[in-house]
């Protein structure tokens, strides 16, 4: 395994240790792809930004197995009887005036009850369904580190920088991001940058792939990712499945 890889990116390119590098995917469930899931029901919009990133991260995928590189995955979802689910997410879906969500979660959906944990349609879609090894971390929240053992697994697996993937781009994808910025991982060290002349050693890192995320708004995908490394990597960095394939060689 080479010691360090650098990727090009925005703000700019960037050079990691693979060694401390996970691949961290986001809800790639049945529930936000497939027709009628949660997210179909819930967006009333066509779902081919979010097919189409199946294959990209099945890509992805194979690149971190490949190298035997650690691979976490994320399901949004919720205990049968929803004790674990936050008051704002059931408030939002409650039948307030002018709530046309025609199913909430919990309600019985074509692929299950939607959204609970151990139903159809809360699992991984089979085209990026986990392997024996690779961590599946379930969250109730749509950040990734809120009430669950995520932090607690990376600190574990001795994770120093992620790569990020998954939908949707302007809730859970971007939430996980700003979550894991607030818990250490940023941009990474420039590859002209030296630790010296930065004064501090910037030894935690994250980043989207852009092929890898989408969402139910096209509006939303461009404008999410570009707050993540706007200002200096304010939230972390972006980068496309080229690049990064390129870097893993
Ligand atoms: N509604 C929506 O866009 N997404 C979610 O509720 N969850 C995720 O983004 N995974």
């Amino acid at each position: 395994l080479p010691k360090n890889i650098t990727i090009e990116a925005k703000p700019y390119a960037y050079t990691f240790p693979l060694s401390s590098t996970a691949l961290l995917l986001i809800d790639l469930q049945r529930d936000f792809i497939l027709p009628s899931g949660f997210g179909d029901i819930q967006s009333g919009t066509n779902l081919s930004a979010v097919t189409a990133v199946v294959p990209n991260c099945v890509r992805i995928l194979q690149a971190f197995r490949e190298l035997e590189l650690p691979i976490f995955h994320t399901r949004e979802g919720h205990l049968p009887d929803l004790s674990d689910c936050p008051s704002s997410k059931l408030n939002r879906q409650a039948s307030a005036p002018g709530t046309n969500h025609s199913k909430v979660i919990g309600d019985p959906g074509k692929l299950g009850r939607l959204l609970v944990r151990g139903e159809y349609g809360h699992d991984i879609v089979d085209e990026c369904r986990p392997k024996l090894g690779e961590v599946v971390v379930d969250k109730p929240g749509k950040g990734a580190f809120w009430n669950t053992t995520l932090l607690e697994e990376l600190v574990g697996w001795g994770i120093t920088h992620l790569i990020v993937g998954g939908v949707t781009t302007e809730c859970c994808v971007t939430t996980t991001v700003r979550e894991a910025n607030d818990r250490g991982f940023e941009c990474c060290k420039s590859s002209e940058t030296s630790n010296e002349k930065l004064g501090f050693e910037i030894s935690q890192g994250i980043g989207i792939i852009e092929e890898c995320t989408a969402g139910y708004n096209d509006n939303f995908k461009a404008p999410s990712l570009n707050m993540i490394h706007w200002s200096q990597g304010l939230f972390g960095f972006v980068s496309t499945l080229p690049n990064l394939l390129k870097a893993l060689g």
